[in-house]
């Protein structure tokens, strides 16, 4: 089953968006494998976001993503990494549809709610900077009646 890496930024942690985020992956039908609320380190941040590092607006984003704590999350489910970006909505606020947790949370491009992996090499990079294999819970909801 695809997995994707998902964080609320520190904007969203800021704004109490963790359980609206949580909720709308939670409804649409995807399960979550790992979650932990922590503070991103210089060096990771500067890994998390290598591909940007030659960008005028690297040391922004490692300023603002270092700046508060943010929630990771391990999201699974079937095309659980293209079908989160489209949840997600595109990078630049002004472009994020109405419907989307950018287009209705987030008004600048750099700060934007939330960070989606963009591809099943990126989601498994990400997983593993954020995570240790024991951290990642793998269950099967219906094989069990916690309800009653
Ligand atoms: P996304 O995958 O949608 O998070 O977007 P990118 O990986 O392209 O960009 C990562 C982060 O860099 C964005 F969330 C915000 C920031 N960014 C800027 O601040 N300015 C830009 O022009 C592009 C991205």
């Amino acid at each position: 089953m695809e997995r994707t890496f998902l964080m609320v930024k520190p904007d969203g942690v800021q704004r109490n968006l963790i359980g609206e985020i949580v909720g709308r992956f939670e409804s649409k039908g995807f399960q979550l494998v790992g979650a932990k609320l922590m503070t991103i380190s210089q060096e990771l941040a500067e890994q998390h976001y290598g591909e940007h590092k030659e960008r005028p607006f690297f040391g922004e984003l490692v300023d603002f993503i270092t700046s508060g704590p943010v929630f990771a999350m391990v999201w699974e489910g079937e095309n659980v990494i293209s079908v989160g970006r489209l949840m997600t909505g595109a990078t630049n606020p002004k472009e994020s549809a109405p419907g989307t947790i950018r287009g209705d949370f987030a008004v600048t491009v750099g700060k934007n709610i939330i960070h989606g992996s963009d591809a099943p090499e990126s989601a498994v990079r990400e997983i593993g900077l954020f995570f240790k294999e024991e951290e990642l819970v793998t269950y099967d909801k219906s094989m069990n009646n916690w309800i009653n």
